[in-house]
């Protein structure tokens, strides 16, 4: 082989390599979460807690907390520390929203006011915890931010399925809150496979001629109680 056919050579794996590196960060956590005593498994948080030496950038994108037909719209939304949360208002009359704490530190109490249908406002949450979402004009509205330390987060569907995407391979703590049951934490691996040309185990890795490292899915059920 000739030099240049050798180089050739090495930069075509060099990219293949660079391409695959992706591939690596894929992994995913997911499970069902099983609520005692209570008549739903659903709007669970479930989240990675923080990693020593690891901090996150908050992501550019705002986060959207409406306030439809007199509710607060999702119910609970989850964001990474230090997002910003836009606050609308999409009904025909005026709504407030305040919270009385945030990680039940009644110091950190904030209202943000009160405004008319087509108003956004916006507030950036900067410490970690629940906080509870009130409206000073309707008593019965309700709602949360749950602020966590890392961008690995899900809330359970109806049945109180999870799935937390693209989580790197490592040691984490799983933890969970709920508007009703106690936080509960587990601990839970993220496994890197290496898989071989021709016996690849996960349909999804795309590579040919390779062999690389890929995160496979990790089950994690977890139980809380009222
Ligand atoms: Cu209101």
């Amino acid at each position: 082989m000739t030099r240049s056919k050798k180089n050739a050579v090495l930069s075509t794996a060099l990219i293949l390599v660079a391409s695959l590196t992706g591939l690596a960060q894929a992994g995913e956590v997911r499970g069902k979460v099983t609520a005692q005593g209570m008549s739903s498994s659903e709007s669970i948080v479930v989240f990675i807690d923080s990693i020593p030496g690891k901090t996150f950038p908050p992501p550019d994108l705002h986060a959207v907390v409406d306030q439809a037909r007199m509710e607060f719209v999702p119910h609970v939304l989850v964001i990474l520390k230090g997002t910003s949360v836009n606050f609308l208002n999409d009904d025909p009359v005026q709504h407030n929203v305040y919270w009385p704490a945030i990680n039940h530190d009644h110091k950190l109490a904030h209202n943000m006011g009160t405004w008319p249908q087509g108003i956004v406002r916006s507030f950036t949450f900067n410490v970690l915890g629940d906080v509870p979402l009130l409206c000073k004009v309707h008593p019965e509205m309700s709602g949360y931010v749950i602020v966590v330390p890392t961008p690995y987060f899900a809330i359970t569907d109806k049945d109180g399925n999870y799935t937390i995407k693209d989580v790197p391979p490592g040691q984490y703590t799983l933890k969970t809150w709920s508007e009703q049951a106690q936080s509960t934490t587990q601990a839970v691996t993220v496994k890197a496979e290496t898989v071989m040309r021709g016996r690849h185990a996960n349909a999804d890795c795309k590579c040919t001629d390779c062999c690389c490292s890929m995160a496979t899915a990790t089950n994690a059920n977890l139980t809380v109680k009222k």
